[in-house]
């Protein structure tokens, strides 16, 4: 089965592929198809920005499109920075400023209060209309200073539950086993299964 990877977010694309490597996709990417409308992520929740995405690339591709709309809620900051992960600094911050500005806002918040989970929502839109959702979900805790230097994102501050090391002090591998992404692509990996079963059968 063809899909589109209808991201622009380069770190998203490499664990994308990573972890789907095994599945049986052929993988196509937005540079594949100039012109592609851009998307405004002006959602509420990461499900509304996710469907945005894989829609407008299903329709203008003509092929099915798996977007992933991802991001982290801190408990006590009432789910912030969650859809607005990638821009919580301001538009075209990057993950430096946006980890700073994080931290500054939790200076006050004691250790056991500085749960968090990171959120992945990927809908699959076929070019018939038809929508699929998968949730995956990363529950943790935020750290004092940045940590490790893998992975993108908040990873230099976030423990995953029962580690004491951050995302980004883990392999690939590690990270993939418990990640948000990992979790919503193998929920992905067990519908693409049964679709092709169901389209050989
Ligand atoms: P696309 O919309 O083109 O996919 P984007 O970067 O704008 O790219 P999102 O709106 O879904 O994507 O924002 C995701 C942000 O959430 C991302 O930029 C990180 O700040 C954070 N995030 C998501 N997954 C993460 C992960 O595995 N590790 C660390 N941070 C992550």
């Amino acid at each position: 089965m063809d899909i589109v990877l209808a991201t622009r977010n380069k770190k998203k694309i490499e664990e994308i592929k990573r972890i789907t490597s095994g599945m049986a996709i052929s993988i196509y990417m937005l540079d594949d198809f100039p012109g592609c409308p851009e998307v405004e992520e002006n959602g509420v929740t990461f499900k509304e920005n996710a469907i945005k995405k894989a829609v407008t690339v299903a329709r203008y591709t003509g092929k099915p499109a798996l977007a992933d709309d991802s991001g982290l809620e801190v408990y006590e900051l009432n789910g912030a920075p969650g859809t607005l992960s990638a821009r919580y600094a301001g538009e075209g911050a990057d993950d430096r400023k946006n980890i700073e500005k994080l931290l500054h806002k939790m200076r006050l918040i004691v250790e056991e209060k500085r749960n968090a989970r990171f959120v992945c929502c990927i809908a699959i839109a076929l070019p018939d209309g038809v929508i699929n959702i998968f949730y995956g979900y990363s529950e943790g805790r935020i750290g004092t200073e940045p940590k490790g230097v893998s992975g993108f994102g908040y990873d230099p501050i976030f423990y995953p539950e029962s580690h004491s090391r951050t995302f980004a002090e883990m392999s690939d591998g590690e990270k993939d086993a418990i990640s948000h992404r990992g979790m919503a692509l193998s929920k992905v990996h067990g519908y693409l299964r049964k679709k092709i079963d169901f389209s050989m059968a």
